[in-house]
């Protein structure tokens, strides 16, 4: 059965989600947590990488201990994580955490005995992000990624999605991004809201481009942003290791092990180009035309500025 959207404070979002709200909105961070937040298919799972490879200073054995999605939980998932999803890995990583009962334990509450400090997935937009992470002030990093790229690179994802609707025409797909009708709501409502709150909270503003162009000084900036100092060697390292080949080939990295019930993968992988300016292999002259007058539109009032791949 497709999955079906529906509308939460003025973003569309998954059913699957919103039957779950009162759970996700009382989400309970604790001081240290870091929360990884982006819209979909903007960097998310690279800047997981780097972040889990910062705090553990570079030690690839130690960051292939678990699936990405183990090791830095997605917050508004954890429902639909069935307990043997976090059995594995997971399991011997909180068995010695106080509260762990077992494998037959639920996402959230394995979410819940994981040892601080935890590491997490949102791809909530800037108001629903639950409120307990800026009552302990915890850090955040934001991930944009430029619009024409996220909607080519959601396109694909999309069909992968078994919680979203049924995959529709490029056209049509490109149309719904447009007006915020895919999951998790409009881009353009999602990196502003964040841009505009971000010297307001605890929030580090990244942009994947930045991150193809200049890994080292992003990875310098993210590990400052977490208190850690990088030596010259540790830096290179950890670029090397987070490269879209390195993650292509980890099993650990590349979320091929992401439930199926939740992502089929059979006919598109999730690492699938990782590049800049790839929206030119979809978008015709006239999509480009009516794409860019609309986005003009949606982002003349702000500020926030992006580097437009021609
Ligand atoms: S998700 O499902 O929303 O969390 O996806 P997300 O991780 O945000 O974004 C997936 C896209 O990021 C690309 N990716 C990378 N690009 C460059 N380098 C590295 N290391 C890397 N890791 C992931 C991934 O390939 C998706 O982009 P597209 O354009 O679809 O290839």
């Amino acid at each position: 059965m497709p999955g079906k959207l529906t509308v939460l404070e003025g973003v569309t979002i998954a059913e699957a989600i919103t039957a779950k709200w009162e759970q996700i909105w009382n989400f309970q961070a604790r001081d240290g947590d870091v929360l990884i937040d982006t819209y979909p298919k903007s960097g998310t799972t690279w800047m997981q990488e780097i972040v889990d490879l910062i705090l553990h200073d570079g030690d690839e054995q130690i960051c292939r201990r678990a699936p990405t999605f183990e090791r830095m939980p997605f917050i508004e998932l954890l429902h639909l994580m069935k307990p043997v999803t976090f059995s594995g890995h997971i399991g011997a990583y909180c068995s010695s955490v106080q509260g762990w009962k077992g494998p037959r334990e639920r996402g959230i509450e394995v979410v819940n005995a994981m040892p601080s400090p935890r590491v997490l997935k949102s791809h909530l937009a800037v108001h629903l992000v639950p409120p307990s992470f800026w009552e302990h002030n915890c850090k955040v990093i934001y991930v944009a990624r430029n619009a024409k790229d996220t909607a080519t690179s959601y396109y694909h994802f999309d069909q992968t999605v078994q919680f979203h609707p049924d995959p529709v025409s490029w056209e049509d797909y490109l149309e719904q991004f447009m007006k915020g009708d895919v999951g998790w709501g409009s881009w353009y409502d999602h990196v502003k809201g964040f841009w505009e709150q971000k010297d307001k909270r605890n929030v580090l503003y990244i942009f994947f481009e930045d991150m193809k162009k200049t890994p080292q000084q992003v990875i310098r900036k993210v590990a400052k942003f977490l208190g850690k100092d990088l030596s010259e060697d540790l830096l290179n390292k950890i670029v090397k290791l987070s490269s879209f080949e390195h993650m292509r080939d980890n099993p650990m990295a590349n979320n091929s092990g992401f439930p199926k019930e939740i992502l089929d993968q059979s006919k598109i992988v999730f690492m699938r180009k990782g590049a800049v300016g790839d929206w030119k292999t979809m978008f015709t002259a006239r999509q480009k035309e009516v794409f860019e007058d609309h986005y003009k539109r949606q982002m003349e009032s702000s500020t926030l500025k992006f580097q437009d791949p021609k």
